[in-house]
């Protein structure tokens, strides 16, 4: 199983990540991404889901029109651990690849 990153750790992994950040008052990272109209955020969800599923490692999200709030964490080790960062590139990675 993945093990939990200590503090330094993740605070240099975040360096490497735009828009990421530790979320308040629990062990997790996490990052709004904002889009032209739903069918752009749509389509980043429905892109990032297909990376998950085969990750085996899955997104606490929630989409309001545009924007859809992420927050990552491995619920198995109770914190953020080398699977969130991972799947923290291919995010920022796939919203650069979608318009707007
Ligand atoms: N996703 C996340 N974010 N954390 C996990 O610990 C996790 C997961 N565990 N997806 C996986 C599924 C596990 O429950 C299955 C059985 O492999």
């Amino acid at each position: 199983m993945a093990e939990r990153l200590e503090a330094e750790a993740r605070r240099q992994a975040l360096g490497g990540l735009p828009g990421w950040t530790v979320v308040q008052g629990r062990d997790a990272i996490g990052k709004t991404f904002v889009f032209k109209d739903f069918n752009e955020a749509f389509g980043f969800m429905a892109r990032v889901a297909l990376v998950a599923e085969k990750m085996d490692h899955h997104p606490e999200w929630r989409n309001v029109y545009k924007t859809v709030e992420v927050v990552l964490a491995t619920h198995d080790a109770g914190g953020v651990t080398a699977l969130d960062i991972e799947l923290a590139k291919a995010m920022n990675a796939i919203a650069k690849l979608t318009p707007g």
